[in-house]
């Protein structure tokens, strides 16, 4: 079996709030490797491919505009079921709703938006990951 690899976004607000090491420390302790990562400003051709499958969805161009509202950090992580496991350090979609130990339910919460904004993005298959790791990180 080849290790997994996944795509996390340390999000606009995440970056803003200087919850970069704090997301980062939390892969790390987890046991999974940092295979590439850096501090980007997508354009919104990238942010189109990257959320093409909520294309037409109500939150889509809020999520569009929020994504280009600031730098992110984007990171390669690495390590056997790293996409499930990030999820599950990730937490629900949904601030309000994530479980207290969970990024999102730890440091995220509802601003009352149109998009909810809440710190990080990951891979949710195999197949996201390998489409979004070329988006973010054509070189690798
Ligand atoms: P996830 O990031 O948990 O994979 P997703 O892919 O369904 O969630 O949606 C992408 C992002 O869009 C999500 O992180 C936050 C935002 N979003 C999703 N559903 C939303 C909704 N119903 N209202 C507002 N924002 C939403
Ligand atoms: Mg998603």
């Amino acid at each position: 079996m080849t290790t997994e690899r996944s795509l996390v976004l340390v999000k606009p607000d995440g970056y803003a709030r200087g919850l970069t090491g704090e997301v980062l420390r939390r892969i790390e302790a987890k046991g999974y490797r940092l295979a590439a990562l850096k501090v980007v400003s997508p354009t919104t051709d990238m942010l189109h491919r990257h959320y093409a499958e909520h294309e037409g969805k109500p939150f889509f161009e809020p999520l569009v505009e929020f994504m280009s509202s600031g730098p992110v950090t984007a990171v390669v992580i690495e390590g056997e079921q790293c996409i499930a496991g990030f999820r599950s350090l990730a937490g629900a979609t949904d601030p309000t709703k994530a479980a207290p130990g969970s990024i999102r339910g730890d440091l995220g919460r509802d601003w009352g938006a149109k998009v909810q904004k809440n710190i990080v993005h990951g891979s949710d298959s195999p197949e996201s990951a390998a489409h979004e790791i070329g988006i973010w990180f054509p070189e690798l």
